[in-house]
């Protein structure tokens, strides 16, 4: 057996493999859970530094691989959703920013998603928690059901009115109300009933595909009171609001716990992928470390991310991984796993992240550099070359504009060209205090080019929506910056 050992430091996963153990997990189709927090910032589990206590979570990163440089595909719900699902920029699929109510953008039936894949290669597939990909109330636009879920348990948005008690979410298209309890809960209850129901864990039933997409942490937030107390009893520093928020992310944790506990029962953790990271970065300022930016913005506080996989019995315990990684590498990893091929008629931006699981950084290859665009915030553009980043504003970047992407955005938004670039090195300046534009010019050109060319190519993939002029009336428009 060759052993091949992957240096710590800079760039790289400390690790000790077999050499042919990639193989041997190709075609090995395993379950997958797929644990989504929403609005989580890269410091917001205690396995990451944060205050919260969440032992289920760090369990997992003990047991598995955490990434200490993972990123979103987007700085915002709805595109990064779109990217974990179809492996794809989100700006190709057409998602540009959150999904408003009854607007007409939306995740478009012809996208190839992980879950139609699945599908495919006979998966069963659900969907529990916050889809925000097409609005459930619209019978015409395709929802969980029509992207490769068997089964949905699933809010548009965000749970109303909180996490407490949500009254809106709808069970395979139909509404049942009110339901008491905090919706990470409810959704670990759904998951598992699911799980039971396909007979998981019994000689000879199919793997499955569970997506469990958290409301939590985003607003509103509501969270049990005896954990908000413990936190502020731990944490007297805390404000309400703060003690709220960590508790908020320690129910979650539970949830997850009674998830894991029900795997180890049914003896299934072996034979399951849990992958647990979040759809953006976070509002509060407190939840995002040294990073630059908050939620929305290309700073790398916008898309950096907690993001843990673990695989007992093939992934080693307690890798820290320091390669960047994104959630679009969600669909090709899971083909890789299953034995199916990455869609071929389409652009897939993602790569498999099996080599780094298994401590094989040789072969892992990112073919299109990591990518963010979000046209409504200042600046609007990242790109990632190794630890290089150049951040760029475009050229609409003074045009003030909605909260919800109006008709007005549209050919804008197809239009935008990078301008008045930034250039940092994350591995000596994670913070991007330091621009190096003036003193590294030919990394800067470089990676100009390198901009120009991806962002022309996405845009021209992008979908044009026909947006009712009625949203013009009720949005106010301002320059969105995020310096
Ligand atoms: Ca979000």
């Amino acid at each position: 057996m060759i052993l091949v050992f992957a240096a710590v430091g800079g760039l790289g996963c400390a690790v000790q493999v077999a050499a042919d153990e990639q193989a041997s997990v190709r075609g090995s189709r395993p379950n997958f859970i797929f644990l989504l927090l929403d609005d989580a910032g890269w410091t917001d589990t205690g396995a990451y530094g944060g205050r919260m206590l969440t032992p289920h979570l760090d369990r997992l990163a003990a047991d598995g691989i955490a990434f200490t440089d993972a990123h979103s595909p987007a700085p915002n719900c709805s595109p990064s959703r779109a990217g974990i699902l179809t492996g794809r920029i989100p700006a190709r699929t057409g998602i540009y920013s959150y999904l408003p109510v009854a607007h007409p953008m939306h995740l478009r039936a012809e996208e190839i998603t992980v879950a139609d894949l699945a599908v495919q290669a006979g998966y069963r597939t659900g969907l529990f928690g916050k889809w925000h990909l097409s609005d459930l109330d619209n019978a015409d636009q395709p929802g969980p059901l029509d992207q490769g879920f068997e089964v949905s348990f699933a809010t548009s948005n965000n749970a109303a009115p909180s996490h407490r008690d949500p009254v809106n979410f709808r069970r395979n298209g139909q509404a049942v109300g009110k339901i008491e309890g905090y919706s990470c809960q409810i959704l670990v209850d759904e998951t598992i009933d699911w799980l039971d129901s396909i007979g998981a864990g019994q000689e000879d039933a199919a793997p499955f595909l569970a997506c469990v997409w958290f409301h939590e942490p985003h607003t509103p937030i509501a969270s049990p009171p005896e954990l908000v107390q413990a936190c502020l009893e731990r944490h007297p520093e805390l404000t309400q609001r703060q003690a709220e928020y960590l508790a908020n992310i320690e129910n979650v944790d539970r949830a997850v716990g009674r998830l894991l506990d029900w795997l180890d029962q049914r003896d299934l953790a072996r034979d399951t992928v849990v992958w647990f990271t979040s759809d953006n970065g976070p509002l509060n300022a407190f939840s995002k470390g040294d990073l630059r930016g908050l939620k929305s913005h290309v700073w790398e506080g916008g898309h950096r991310v907690p993001a843990i996989v673990r695989w007992t019995g093939r992934i080693q315990p307690g890798m820290w991984c320091s390669v960047p990684v994104s959630g679009i590498d969600f669909l090709p990893t899971f083909c890789e796993l299953v034995g199916v091929q990455v869609p071929a008629d389409r652009t897939i931006d993602g790569v498999s992240q099996v080599p780094l699981w298994l401590g094989r950084e040789d072969d892992f290859h990112r073919a299109t550099p990591l990518y963010w665009y979000f046209y409504r915030l200042n600046p609007s553009l990242a790109m990632r070359d190794g630890d290089w980043c150049i951040v760029a504003h475009t050229d609409d970047a003074d045009r003030p504009k909605a909260h919800p992407l109006l008709r007005e955005d549209m050919p804008r938004v197809l239009q935008a060209k990078p301008v008045r670039w930034q250039l940092f090195h994350l591995g000596r300046d994670r913070g991007q205090t330091i621009d190096l534009a003036d003193d590294e010019p030919q990394q800067l050109e470089r990676m100009k080019r390198q901009l120009d060319k991806l962002h022309a190519e996405v845009l021209s993939e992008g979908v044009r929506w026909d947006i009712p002029e009625s949203y013009q009336s009720r949005a106010n428009r301002r320059v969105w910056d995020s310096e």
